[in-house]
């Protein structure tokens, strides 16, 4: 009896996994299809890269231990947030707002929670948009609501954001506090940057089509 309820067990949580990673197919497929239409309207591409992962069981089963979630699927699916992940990194923060607004607005995205750490950040810097959405994936029972976090970010954010998370874990948690201070800097140069960059974008978008000839390829990559 034990037997057939770890098989169930465990057919119970790659049917879980699999659903997540089908909705984070399906954000992408949203983001790829606002890319293209966005560059074609636009003639510049505001996305520069989109990265995903689905978290492995061992993860999901660490978080939901630490969070007291119950370990069934139905309460995991309730609680537990972020076992889908999509990052989108833009060039300037202006993106970043177009994008969550246009991608929250679609009719088949439930939004659950947005969280603007841009206008709001952390008190260690962070910065991002974060949006938990439900989105519809079409099995063959019909359709099933998984939700997907997805955080929306400029490059810069994203340069900082990744340093920070590789310290944050090397020193488990427990950074000292000049890395902390130091952290903090590089988040105000970060966000001066990215207020630098999108000025002189501004200034010379409207200066006319700045297009370089070989952006369309950007998307071939
Ligand atoms: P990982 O390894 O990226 O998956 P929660 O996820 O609900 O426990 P919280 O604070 O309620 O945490 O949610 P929030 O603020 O939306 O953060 C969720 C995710 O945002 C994190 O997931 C990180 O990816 C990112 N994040 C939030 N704060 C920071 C930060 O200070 N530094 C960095 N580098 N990333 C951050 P995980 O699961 O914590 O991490």
């Amino acid at each position: 009896e034990l037997l057939a309820f770890a098989r169930d067990m465990r057919r119970e949580f790659s049917r879980l996994h699999m659903e997540h990673e089908f909705a984070v197919d399906e954000v992408l497929t949203k983001v790829s299809i606002l890319q293209r239409e966005f560059l074609h309207l636009h003639q510049y591409n505001p996305i520069e890269h989109v990265t995903s992962r689905v978290k492995s069981l061992d993860s999901i089963l660490h978080k939901v231990t630490k969070r007291g979630i119950d370990w069934t699927p139905q309460a995991i699916r309730t609680h537990l947030t972020d076992i889908a992940g999509v990052r989108i990194t833009c060039s300037f923060i202006a993106d970043t707002y177009r994008i969550l607004d246009t991608l929250t607005s679609q009719t088949d995205v439930k939004v659950r929670e947005i969280k603007d750490y841009i206008a709001n950040p952390k008190p260690n810097g962070y910065k991002s948009l974060h949006a938990i959405i439900d989105i519809p994936v079409f099995l063959s029972t019909g359709p099933v609501p998984v939700t997907v976090e997805v955080q929306i970010r400029t490059i810069a954010m994203d340069f900082w954001a990744s340093l920070e998370h590789k310290i944050y874990y090397k020193y488990n948690g427990a950074v000292p506090d000049h890395l902390i201070a130091d952290l903090c800097d590089a988040a105000d140069a970060a966000e001066q940057l990215d207020r630098r960059m999108e000025q002189l974008h501004t200034e010379v978008r409207g200066n006319g089509d700045t297009t370089p000839p070989d952006s369309t390829e950007e998307l071939e990559e």
